[in-house]
Parts: C-alpha cells; structure tokens; sequence
C-alpha cells in the first residue's frame, strides 16, 4: 500500500540534549510539502560534525534528529518537484544549492545563501515534518539522516547513478567530497607539489586522496594517534608525522622537512591551534592553507598580519567547495568509474539502532567511518 500523502511512523535517532546519548524513538514523519521530497533512508555515516553538535560545541536547536551523511531512495514528492521522483537513489545535501541567489550564480561560490539560513532546524518554510510524542523535532542542516525516513527541500537532494551502492556512496553526502574537493577545488594542488594534513579522520584521509589525484609528490599525514598512519599510507600519505614525538612545535618539524613549508597545508581537526599549526607550515611566500576543521562555537585566532603579508594564502570551504546538487551526482559517477576509492575509509558497518556504538567508535579513534545501515 502507497506511503505517498500519509503521515509515515518509523524509527528515528532523537538527540533530546547535548552530552547525552540519541534515544532511539518512534517518530511520526509528515509528508512532504510542496517542492519538498521525502526519503526512504538506507545507510548514514557518522562524521564529527554530528559529533560536534553532541558535545555542545557546535550549536542547532534540539531536540532534533541529526545526520547529514546519508543516502536512500525517494518515498514520494511533493507538489512541483521535478528533478527526483519516486524510486530514484538520492543523497541529502547539507549545503542546498537554490540555483536562484547571488552564490548559486558565482562561478566559484558554493555556499548557497539557504544553507547560511539553516541552523535554525527547520526546513526553508520555517517548520519541521517530524514529531515525537507529540513535540515538534527540528532537523540538521537540511538532512536528518539519522531516521528510516526524512523530508528535505528538492534543493537539498541529488538523484544519483541507480547503480550505485548507496552504503558506501553515502560518504559522498560529506566527508569524502569535503576532504577530496578541498584538495583538488579548494587548494587547487597542483602536480610534483608537497601537502601536510592535519588530522587523519575520514575527511582528512580524504583529503589525502584529492593530494594524490592532483599528483603530489609528498603528502605529509599530521595526528596525535598513530593507529591512523596505517590507513593514511595506503591512501597516499608519503610519510606520517606524530606531533607528539617532537620537543619543537610541529610547524617547525614540517618547515625542516620541506625546505621552509609545504605548499599547501589542510586543518581538519577543528581546532584553533592546529590551524595556526598548519598555516604556519604552509611557505611563507608561496604557501596555501585550507580550514576544513569546524572550529569551537565563537572562538577567534589572533595572528600576525605579516603571516599573510609576505605572501601565503589562508583560506577554507564548507563541502569541499562543491556546489552540491551539481556536483554529488558527478562525484557518485566517477566513483563508479573507480576514480577514488570509499571502502577504505569504512572500517564498520552496523544496524542504525547501534548508533551510539558508532559515536562511542569515533570517540575512542578506533573508527573512520562507521555506516549505519537501515
Ligand atoms: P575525526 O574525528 O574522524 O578525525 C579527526 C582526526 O584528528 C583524528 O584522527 C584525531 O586523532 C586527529 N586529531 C585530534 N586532535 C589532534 C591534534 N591536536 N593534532 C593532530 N591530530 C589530531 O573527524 P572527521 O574526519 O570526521 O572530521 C574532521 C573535521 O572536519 C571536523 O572538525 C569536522 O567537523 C570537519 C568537517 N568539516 C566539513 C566542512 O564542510 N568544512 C565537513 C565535514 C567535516
Ligand atoms: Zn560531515
Ligand atoms: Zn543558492
């Protein structure tokens, strides 16, 4: 019997308050409202953005259902949609791409001015589609994967290659394209080049792989945990450096080891001294340094102005600098071409309702990437 204009009753991951565990609840998932599309999820990957909403330093109104690294198929549309229909394989985009504003226009830009708009936990109408126990639940950043079902607006979804398989494309939703575009779109790195990457989680070794496509000669992997090395080599890393090893501040090491700075340098931690870290490792004159990290809530760096002056580039992207409904479907078909890989960066599978041993996987750093699966 068709789902389609009926209020649908699954389960879904509630965060109710931060510091605390999801309870897996029944929720009821209203249908999808013009221009609104709801999904039929089959896998979600974990990322520390999630995480970072857990531990209160990344701030969106709770309760809420969180995850935005996801992938499904189309339970049914709303009035007006027509780039999906139901039965496509989709993938939610954090970043919506309106196609309309002044970002969607520019030939670079990618940060569409909805999702600026979007800590606020709804949907672009101001409202949410979920309920539980009769309380309204907001939404994360335009996704909400962590739900059998979900309800995003049509300019936050992408219809993807029907082939594809959606537990292992599911990473292409953000950690893979965030870490590979801020790579090959981003830095721009360019061939015989030399990279340092800060912090080896899935988006860094992602990173790592958009080093390699680009043809670096040296990809020099940064982390305090030295079980990440392994992984960071057979993706690409040259040599693997461990801060913890070394008296010196780190950026002195990196300086000695490749003739006064890399060319281009990447954070992707998310915190504020490995970002002046890896800005000071990258060439004074000609280096290039990308924040990919999300940094504290409200923090600031203070820094020397000559940092610049003298030449570098400091810069950063949300999303890899994809424009995402764009880019998602291209990304998922190069994949199919075996153009990158994904496997390695899953290192466990488990049934959603394991969720909080995902985070637990994370938090001990025993896990990249950790895909829940419907
Ligand atoms: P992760 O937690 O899997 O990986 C982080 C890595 O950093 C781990 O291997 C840690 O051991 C390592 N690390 C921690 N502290 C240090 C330190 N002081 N020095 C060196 N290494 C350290 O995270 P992830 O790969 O899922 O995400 C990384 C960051 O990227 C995180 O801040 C996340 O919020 C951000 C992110 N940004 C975007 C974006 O659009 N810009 C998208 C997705 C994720
Ligand atoms: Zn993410
Ligand atoms: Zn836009």
């Amino acid at each position: 019997m068709s789902t389609a204009g009926k209020v649908i009753k699954c389960k879904a991951a509630v965060l109710w308050e931060t510091k605390k565990p999801f309870s897996i609840e029944d929720i009821e998932v209203a249908p999808p409202k013009a221009h609104e599309v709801r999904i039929k999820m089959v896998a979600t990957s974990v990322c520390r953005t999630d995480e970072h909403v857990v531990a209160g330093s990344l701030s969106t109104p709770l309760p809420a259902v969180l995850g935005h690294e996801g992938a499904g198929i189309v339970e049914s549309v709303g009035e007006g949609v027509t780039s999906v229909k139901p039965g496509d394989k989709v993938i939610p985009l954090f970043s919506p791409q309106c196609g309309n504003c002044r970002i969607c226009k520019h030939p670079e830009g990618n940060l569409c001015v909805t999702s600026l708009a979007n800590p606020r936990g709804t949907m672009s109408d101001g409202t949410t589609r979920f309920t539980c126990k009769g309380k309204s639940i907001h939404n994360f950043i335009s996704t909400s994967t962590f739900s059998q079902y979900t309800v995003v607006d049509e300019m936050a979804v992408a219809k993807i290659d029907a082939a594809s398989p959606l537990d292992k494309v599911c990473l292409i939703g953000c950690g893979f394209s965030t870490g590979y575009g801020s790579a090959v779109k981003v830095a721009k790195v360019t061939p015989g080049s030399t990279c340092a990457v800060f912090g080896l989680g899935g988006v860094g070794l992602s990173v790592i792989i958009g080093c390699k496509t680009a043809g670096a000669a040296r990809i020099i992997a940064v982390d305090i945990n030295k079980d990440k090395f392994a992984k960071a080599k057979e993706l690409g890393a040259t040599e693997c450096i461990n801060p913890l090893d070394y008296s010196k501040p780190i950026h002195e090491v990196l300086q000695e080891m490749t003739d006064g700075g890399v060319d281009f340098s990447f954070e992707v931690i998310g915190r504020l001294d490995t970002m002046m870290s890896s800005l000071l490792s990258s060439h004074a004159s000609c280096g290039v340094s990308v924040i990919v990290g999300t940094p504290p809530n409200s923090q600031s760096i203070s820094m020397n102005p000559l940092l610049l002056l003298l030449g570098r580039t400091w810069k950063g992207a949300i999303f890899g600098g994809f424009k995402s409904k764009d880019s998602v479907p291209k990304l998922v078909a190069d994949f199919m071409a075996k153009k990158f890989p994904l496997e390695q960066l899953i290192t466990h599978v488990l049934p959603f309702e394991k969720i909080n041993e995902a985070f637990e996987l994370l938090h001990s750093g025993k896990s990249i990437r950790t895909v829940l699966t419907f």
